[in-house]
């Protein structure tokens, strides 16, 4: 197969919304199980697929630069773990005024296993300085911004993808950060970021630098472009804030959104993930009031990924029906009814609506 073969055959089933740079959702069924398979896992790119010379370079504030390659990320203790990614533009087509930015529904989610060696374990053998703040990782990813309204003030033509994380979650064994290699048991393919990539647990996706090239010790921190300028909560009415954890939320994924049932009672499944804590309750509501329903929550499978949840429902009327799930994290953390406004339209986990018809 030829790469572009190879890249139209990984595209195949998921729902394009951007050719170039290749931006696509997930089809509904890749939230139905535990994992999502890799086919239908979401795709996510600020710039066109890069080449990638196979080797990662470490550098900055640390006492033994080094240059690793992918049989050296091999030879490390492998870390598996499957890990719910969202990204924090998911949701944004239901945010007003509409913000710029790509327009994802709401199925720039998903969940894969992933295996790597564990970034502070990596980080161990460079030798960090003390003076360190951030680990700032960089994409073999670059070019001419495709969203041009959104940059006004920078060099547009020449964009690194680059981020940084704080130097104590990077450095924090719990955090469980991968440089992951596989994604459900195979190499990663190019556009989940091949040959290496992170994988930051909790957070919002953007801080899992994909086609991973250099990673630094900073001792100051970090500002570039998709630091500052993009993945800030621009709130209209307080301080701005970065981007970070995934903020808690519920889908119900089945009935399907238009259903038409002709039974009197039916079990409604779903998932709910956060950034913030494991899922602590899932209720349901089944008529617009707020009567709130406890669902049944299932526990959570691994710390990194959705949970399952399910709730009966009988005695079903004929007519419209209202369904709507909310979750609850275990910070206290409860979706909102509103999309939380914001410029460029990050983080949208207000609570979800559809309609299910009875016969
Ligand atoms: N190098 C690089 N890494 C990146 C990006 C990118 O554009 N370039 N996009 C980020 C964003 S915004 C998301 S949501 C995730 C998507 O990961 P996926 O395509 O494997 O689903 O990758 C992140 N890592
Ligand atoms: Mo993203």
């Amino acid at each position: 197969m030829t790469d572009t073969d190879e890249l139209e055959a990984a595209r195949a089933e998921l729902v394009m919304i951007n050719p170039a740079p290749y931006n696509a959702e997930a089809p509904p069924a890749a939230l139905v199980g535990e994992v999502t398979p890799t086919e239908l896992h979401y795709v996510r790119s600020n710039f066109a697929v890069p080449d990638h010379d196979g080797t990662l370079e470490i550098g900055g504030a640390v006492g033994t630069p080094m240059t690793l390659t992918l049989d050296d990320l091999r030879a490390m203790p492998a870390h598996e773990h499957a890990v719910t990614l969202e990204c924090a533009g998911n949701g944004r087509l239901e945010m007003r005024p509409l913000p710029t930015g790509e327009p994802w529904g709401d199925f720039a989610v998903s969940t894969a296993r992933w295996t790597g060696a564990l970034l502070h374990e990596v980080l161990a053998k460079v030798e960090p300085a003390a003076t360190g703040v951030e680990v700032l990782a960089q994409g073999a990813d670059h070019g001419a911004y495709h969203l041009q309204a959104i940059l006004p003030e920078t060099d547009q033509d020449n964009l690194t993808f680059t981020r940084s994380l704080p130097i104590g979650e990077a450095l924090d064994p719990s955090s469980g950060i991968l440089i992951a290699y596989e994604m459900n048991g195979q190499p990663l393919g190019r556009d989940h970021g091949s040959p290496f990539r992170l994988i930051v647990p909790h957070w919002y996706a953007v801080a899992s630098v994909k086609w991973l090239k250099r990673l630094d010790v900073l001792t100051e921190p970090y500002s570039g472009e998709f630091q500052t300028g993009h993945y800030i909560y621009q709130w209209p009415d307080r301080a701005h804030e970065p981007v970070r954890l995934m903020r808690v939320r519920a889908r119900i994924t089945d009935p399907a959104p238009g259903t038409v049932l002709d039974v009197d009672s039916y079990t409604v499944h779903g998932k709910a993930w956060s950034g913030t804590g494991p899922i602590a309750r899932v209720e349901v509501s089944l008529t617009g009031e707020g009567d709130w329903q406890p669902a049944q929550l299932e526990p959570a499978r691994g710390e990194y990924q959705w949970q399952d949840w399910s709730f009966t429902w009988d005695s079903i009327a004929v007519g419209r029906h209202t369904l709507r799930a909310r979750a609850t994290d275990a910070a206290g953390n409860v979706q909102p009814d509103v999309p939380p406004w914001n410029r460029l339209g990050y983080g949208n986990n207000a609570v979800e609506v559809i309609y299910v018809d009875r016969r």
